[in-house]
């Protein structure tokens, strides 16, 4: 199959899977096109079956304060199918990429060609910036327009349907973990060097915009930290890290809290830690704790969204209502306090994760794909589900 993939080519979670599952496919032998605006951060170097297809916002015409992305994007949508007989648009995050493959598809149409797109829902395109009433219109039309929609979590699938008029199917196809990759790694001497006297290493990997209460992060370790000695590694970067860095210097936790910004090798960091934090107030799924889950390490978190769906209360970790740090803390030091209990966590937090093994989604998505496919080659003009 020859697959098209446009996503935010960032560190956040949608770019990250739009990218890992790009890479998944060419690696079955599928031929997979990336259409962005940025060589996405987990592309990596040269790699056979994968192209990198490069927008260009036209941006330095005078007249426009504001770049004409989607114009730009869906002409670059149009010329790549052209050129390359792609089959299949997969675009992730609604806004704005669902609304630019319809016009693409359009496009197309008038040239006398039907490639069909999925539209996979990540999360605030749907509960932060898709309910925003200057969106809500297009994307809703957007999302009935596409061949096939998928959500990545059964919450998100609920939360579209109650926030939107769909009448649009929407297949819930989990998020993914690659084992090769994430794992437990017993790397002693990279363990030594960030907690020289055996503290419990604690950590959160974000975007650090407000919606990841990264506060709440550093107020839970704040507790933990005065019953055992701890350290928390701060991985990522984004708006509120500058407010962070200043919390912590009022809290008296400098020398116990690391900002590292953006890693590259999160993985290695996730591997040598004992406990990850996300109290988010919204999340749909929380592909950064399924990270941490697959390098056996356990999840305090809040209840919110997809949440429950991947991390499971008093197994994997515990769950919390938005804010209660004080839970969050006490909850945290039952894991930590004894060795035994974060050895049962730290297997059922693993066994959890295997349910999301990359080696049985991908087929998912693979299935999907010819579905739509087949779906709409029989009916060419407009796609089945129209409404
Ligand atoms: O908010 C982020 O962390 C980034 C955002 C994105 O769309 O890039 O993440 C969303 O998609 C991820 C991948 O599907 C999910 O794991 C995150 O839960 C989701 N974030 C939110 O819903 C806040």
């Amino acid at each position: 199959m020859k697959i098209g993939v446009v996503c935010y080519p960032t560190y956040g979670g949608s770019g990250v899977l739009a990218t890992e599952l790009g890479l998944g496919l060419a690696r079955k032998g599928h031929e997979v096109h990336f259409i962005t605006y940025r060589r996405p951060a987990r592309l990596g170097g040269f790699q056979a079956n994968v192209f990198y297809h490069e927008v260009d916002s036209g941006s330095d015409y005078p007249l426009f304060e504001f770049a004409p992305y989607e114009t730009s994007l869906a002409s670059k949508l149009v010329d790549v199918i052209e050129n390359y007989g792609i089959d299949l648009l997969h675009v992730h995050y609604a806004v704005p990429h669902a609304s630019v493959a319809y016009m693409a598809r359009k496009i197309l149409i008038s040239r006398g060609k039907y490639v069909p797109f999925v539209t996979t829902l990540h999360g605030t395109d749907i509960t932060l910036v898709g309910t925003n009433p200057a969106f809500a219109p297009t994307i809703t039309f957007a999302i009935n327009k596409s061949d096939g929609v998928t959500a990545v979590s059964e919450s998100l699938r609920k939360d579209t349907l109650a926030n939107f008029d769909i009448c649009n199917p929407i297949e819930v196809i989990y998020n993914f973990i690659d084992f090769k990759r994430f794992h437990r790694d017993n790397k002693d001497h990279f363990k030594a060097a960030i907690a020289p006297n055996g503290e419990r290493i604690l950590i959160h990997v974000s975007n650090f915009r407000p919606v990841k209460r990264v506060d709440d992060v550093i107020y839970i370790f704040k507790i933990v930290n005065d019953e055992i000695p701890s350290k928390l590694l701060l991985i990522g970067d984004g708006p509120e890290r500058s407010r962070c860095e200043e919390l912590s210097r009022k809290l008296g936790l400098s020398q116990d809290i690391r900002f590292l910004g953006k890693q590259d090798a999160v993985e290695e960091l996730l591997a040598v830690s004992d406990l990850f934090l996300l109290p988010s107030a919204s999340e749909s799924f929380g592909l950064a704790a399924l990270e941490a889950m697959a390098c056996q390490v356990p999840v305090i978190s809040s209840n919110v969204g997809g949440i429950p769906e991947v991390n499971i209360d008093g197994e994997t970790g515990y769950l919390s209502g938005i804010g209660m740090v004080d839970k969050m803390a006490e909850d945290a030091l039952k894991i930590l306090k004894d060795d035994k209990i974060l050895g049962r966590f730290r297997a059922a937090a693993l066994a959890q994760a295997a349910r999301f093994d990359i080696e049985e989604i991908i087929p998912k998505y693979e299935a999907y794909y010819q579905e739509v496919i087949d779906r709409t080659t029989i009916k060419p003009e407009e796609p089945v589900f129209d409404c």
